[in-house]
């Protein structure tokens, strides 16, 4: 399959988040996609090729322009602070929740990373901005090659993730909502309706507050149930959409611990409703983290479970765009995605 990375990844690699009360290292690490690169290189089945395109135009279709004018300069800001803060990661310590003002954009730097923020689990390094381009460079590039009508399925992997950043924040590891995007230029491009299947153990966040209120956006969710798993606040089964977009938002929220048996009869659910909605497209949040060995996860699917989950998504019909997302058993990461790229193409 044809797979868009670019190198530029391994400039967002900041070292620690916060667990319990200490800092750990992190979890979403350059290794994560380097291990997927030497999976897909050493089948010899797959095409790497770096981003051609630019999606500058494309971000403000997605996210706010004092947003993307933060995260682009946010560190040389940290550091206009005091130059000590090279070797150090900035954190957010203060929220506007219900009752405080998100309208006005405060002048002090770690209040600005609070309004832009929904967790104090996202850390940001000197490389953040440029790997998270990079990343939207991919998903763009990736729409674009679909658009062209010669290709099946492509693949975008990237790091950073993007499914938990919605249009003015981030979290959850993510800055940029690739899926959103790539979703977003294919209705650009000519689909009338796109279908944003979201199989990452965590719920998309930002995806489904991007796309609620819309029906040119089906977006369905496989993930764990947000009453015990992260990110608590969004992906219960009610929340079904929004004005417009009603009916056009789909959770399957499962308990942690849930069996592949459960997991691919919710699956059987989210592919009836894609098509039911009459979907041209396809774009999968591929999240890898459902995987029984991911250490901050707790799913049981196997690497063959993977393959199964290909091998679905092709019997779907459509043009499919795969962009990475979670997945933290990084040696295991290259194989799991192999098995969905692999299950896809030899059925
Ligand atoms: C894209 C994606 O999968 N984001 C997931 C963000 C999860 N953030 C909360 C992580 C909590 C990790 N707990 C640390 C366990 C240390 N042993
Ligand atoms: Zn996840």
């Amino acid at each position: 399959m044809l797979t868009y990375l670019s190198e530029q990844h391994l400039l967002h690699a900041p070292t620690h988040e916060f667990f319990r009360g200490a800092l750990v290292p992190c979890h979403e690490t350059p290794s994560r996609l380097n291990s997927v690169q030497a999976a897909l290189q050493a089948s010899g089945r797959h095409r790497l090729l770096a981003p051609e395109l630019d999606s500058r135009a494309l971000l403000v279709r997605v996210h706010t322009p004092r947003y993307l004018h933060f995260l682009e300069h946010a560190w040389d800001e940290w550091l206009a602070l005091d130059p000590a803060n090279a070797g150090r990661q900035p954190w957010p310590s203060t929220w506007p929740v219900r009752s405080l003002r998100a309208d006005r954009e405060p002048r002090e730097f770690s209040a600005r990373l609070g309004l832009f923020s929904f967790d104090s689990g996202t850390p940001l390094s000197s490389g953040t901005w440029a790997a998270a381009k990079a990343g939207a460079d991919a998903a763009f590039s990736a729409a674009a090659r679909l658009l062209s009508g010669r290709e099946r399925a492509v693949f975008s992997a990237s790091r950073p993730p993007g499914h938990h950043a919605g249009a003015d924040f981030m979290g959850g590891y993510c800055f940029l909502n690739n899926a959103a995007l790539a979703a977003q230029a294919l209705l650009d491009g000519g689909c009338a309706r796109v279908a944003l299947l979201d199989v990452d153990y965590h719920h998309g966040n930002g995806s489904q507050s991007l796309f609620e209120a819309r029906a040119d956006v089906l977006y369905v969710s496989l993930h764990g149930d947000p009453a015990t798993e992260y990110p608590f606040f969004l992906g219960h089964a009610d929340e079904t959409g929004v004005g417009e977009g009603n009916g056009y938002t789909l959770n399957l929220p499962m308990p942690a611990g849930t069996n592949a048996a459960t997991w691919f009869a919710a699956l059987e659910t989210a592919c009836a409703r894609v098509l039911e909605v009459g979907a041209e497209a396809l774009v999968v949040s591929l999240g890898l983290d459902a995987y029984e060995g991911d250490p901050i996860s707790r799913f049981g699917l196997s690497s063959a479970d993977f393959a199964r989950l290909g091998a679905r998504l092709y019997g779907l019909g459509l043009p499919t765009l795969f962009v990475l997302e979670g997945g933290y058993a990084t040696a295991q990461l290259g194989l799991n995605a192999l098995a969905v790229l692999d299950g896809f193409e030899r059925t």
